[in-house]
């Protein structure tokens, strides 16, 4: 069995679609956080683009890039996470091309400095929420995107739909509900254990910390974190 270290940023959705495939083919791996404004010579030695996730295989390779890490997984450890037939994985990979358009649209209120941006980065998340909807319809009875089984499309897309969660609760943006099927497959994604790589409420409160952090339009309606009194 290969030694596998993942090189990681904690709240890194990239990263955790990398972890996420390790866990669902049970394989163990050396977790590593580093701070993204402290990147140690070592990682950036290892790092193309100076970025997480970077998978260290048998301290001799080092495979960045989410999607090419997750494949390569999938090529080199059982059970396939793809499917087998060659249009079905065509279709699937068609849907993986999608997630940077995908993740971008859905967490963009993340970012948003004004009011203004953020109504407008808001106003987006039906279009790729639709996208989505209407691919899941050959799921048949679900949960996940190809019906029963699991795939890289679940593992690349769950961390970016618990982050539309994360931030519908930070404020209110009221859009998954009105896609069924999305809806019904990001619960299926959440309650997945291969998801979550830090406790949820333990990761939520780290995830909204950061967005606090961020001094952005949204951060306001974040608390910041209570000391705690002895
Ligand atoms: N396309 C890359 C995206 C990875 C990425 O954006 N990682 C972020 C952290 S979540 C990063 O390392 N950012 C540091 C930087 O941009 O310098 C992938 O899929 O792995």
């Amino acid at each position: 069995m290969a030694k596998y270290l993942l090189v990681s940023f904690q709240t890194c959705p990239w990263v955790q679609r990398a972890a996420i495939v390790l866990r669902e083919k049970a394989t163990a791996f050396e977790f590593r956080h580093i701070e993204r404004d402290n990147r140690p010579d070592w990682f950036l030695a290892i790092s193309p683009h100076k970025k997480v996730p970077v998978l260290r295989v048998d301290d001799r390779i080092s495979l960045f890039e989410s999607n090419a890490i997750a494949e390569y997984l999938d090529e080199t450890i059982s059970p396939r996470l793809h499917p087998e037939d060659p249009a079905e994985r065509a279709i699937n990979r068609a849907w993986t091309d999608y997630l940077p358009t995908f993740a971008g649209i859905v967490t963009a209120t993340a970012y948003a400095e004004s009011e203004a941006d953020y109504l407008k980065a808001a106003e987006q998340i039906p279009t790729p929420f639709e996208r989505l909807e209407k691919a899941l319809e050959k799921q048949g009875s679900g949960p996940y995107f190809n019906g029963a089984r699991y795939s890289l499309v679940d593992a690349a897309y769950a961390p970016f739909l618990q982050r539309y969660h994360f931030l519908d609760r930070v404020k209110t943006l009221g859009h998954i509900e009105k896609f069924p099927r999305l809806a019904v497959w990001s619960a299926a994604l959440l309650k997945r254990p291969s998801t979550h790589s830090f406790p949820a409420a333990e990761f939520e409160a780290l995830y909204r910390e950061n967005v606090r952090r961020r001094k952005i339009w949204v951060s306001q309606f974040i608390e910041a974190p209570q000391a705690i009194v002895a």
